[in-house]
């Protein structure tokens, strides 16, 4: 029997639309031979609305972004409930695996995660607390730390901390980081919010910025150097892509940089001694481990002028079109985009399966 994979994407995020153009990449790339599709979209209101099972390749967007809403799904009733506009046969069945394609709070900070966990249904990629952590740059930095990796100097400011005493934190920036720094929301959903500061002056202004998005914000000291990305997937058993550079073409890498074409270029795989190379597996390791990561990361990088080498962040849910850096890296070192799908499909169901040796309830001893 085919594995039944249920495509979930959409959601109340500024993301939708990527998140549909990446649902329609990996639908369309999946092996109907192996797998059944189903198509789960979340409205912008925030509605789940099951499709039916894919017959062929989606030709347009539009296709996925169901409307009847007389058939909402109810999140709670996920692997029982009829698909749209049917009641076929078929369309019933357990779904045994969710490729959760979603950003931003509702989708990547691990509550959709937590969903299926009390669903008990299979899930692509990482779990409650590793898209959490990967979701707040200030617990990521923290754990960083607490493994032993080089990174950029970094302070966490509350937006209580900044009303109540503004200069404090200014001259703290000033003592222990220097200029430029970058400050960013810690919620790392987007790159909106980001300024780059180059004399105390510009903190102000920064500050309400970042504010805007989180009320807790990082200020970060600015390595000058060249951005390196690497993919890893696995469980307890993690491997590494081939490393990929980023050339910006803007002053940093911003919203629009990031999400528009044109703007940057890849370069895979990038041009790297092969000690870097050691040195920058062996950090992505340590990485998705010191955040107990599963299923896949993709870790940033910044290589310093003095060639020293900085982990910067990792990304949980990596933009992952048959373009984007993630899968790019992979096809590079042997994956191809169909592939990558169904080995991240077997690491779910993997991680499930241990899941359920797990005991969860406990007898009271005799005394
Ligand atoms: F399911 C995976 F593999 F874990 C997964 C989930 C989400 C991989 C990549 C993504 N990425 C996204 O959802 C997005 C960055 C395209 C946002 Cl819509």
């Amino acid at each position: 029997m085919k594995t039944r994979v249920g495509v979930l994407y959409g959601g109340k995020s500024p993301e939708h639309q990527v998140s549909l153009s990446t649902a329609m990449a990996v639908m369309n790339a999946i092996d109907p031979h192996k797998f059944d599709v189903i198509p789960i979209y979340i409205t912008p209101e925030g509605q789940w609305i099951k499709g039916e099972q894919l017959t062929g390749p989606i030709e347009e967007i539009k296709q996925l972004q169901f409307t009847s809403a007389a058939t909402a799904l109810i999140p709670v009733s996920l692997n029982q409930v009829p698909a749209a506009d049917s009641a076929a046969a078929g369309n019933e069945e357990m779904i045994d695996v969710i490729f959760p394609l979603l950003h931003g709070p509702n989708g990547e900070d691990g509550t959709v995660q937590g969903l299926l966990e009390i669903l008990n249904i299979p899930y692509v990629g990482n779990g409650v607390l590793a898209s959490a952590v990967g979701m707040d740059k200030v617990m990521m930095k923290n754990l960083f730390a607490q493994a032993g990796l080089r990174q950029a100097k970094y302070i966490a400011v509350t937006k209580y901390d900044w009303q109540k005493s503004g200069e404090t934190v200014y001259d703290r920036i000033e003592q222990e980081l220097g200029y430029p720094c970058f400050v960013k929301p810690a919620n790392a959903g987007s790159s909106v919010g980001i300024s780059k500061c180059k004399q105390r002056g510009d903190l102000k202004a920064a500050f309400i910025e970042a504010f805007q998005y989180d009320r807790k914000i990082i200020i970060e000291e600015a390595i000058v150097g060249r951005e390196i990305e690497i993919g890893v997937i696995g469980n307890d058993e993690p491997i590494c892509s081939v490393v990929g550079e980023i050339v910006p073409k803007k002053e940093f890498y911003d919203y629009e940089a990031k999400y528009e074409d044109g703007q940057t270029e890849l370069i895979i795989p990038a041009d790297v001694t092969k000690e870097q190379y050691e040195t920058i597996k062996q950090m992505a390791i340590t990485a998705f481990q010191a955040l107990d990561l599963s299923g896949l990361a993709r870790v940033d990088f910044f290589l310093a002028e003095d060639c020293a080498v900085y982990i910067n962040e990792v990304n949980t849910m990596p933009g992952f079109t048959p373009y984007s850096m993630f899968p790019l890296l992979w096809q590079h070192s042997g994956v191809p985009y169909p592939e990558l799908i169904e080995r991240l499909i077997a690491l779910a169901l993997e991680r499930h399966q241990e899941k359920q040796t797990i005991t969860y309830t406990f007898k009271k001893e005799k005394r």
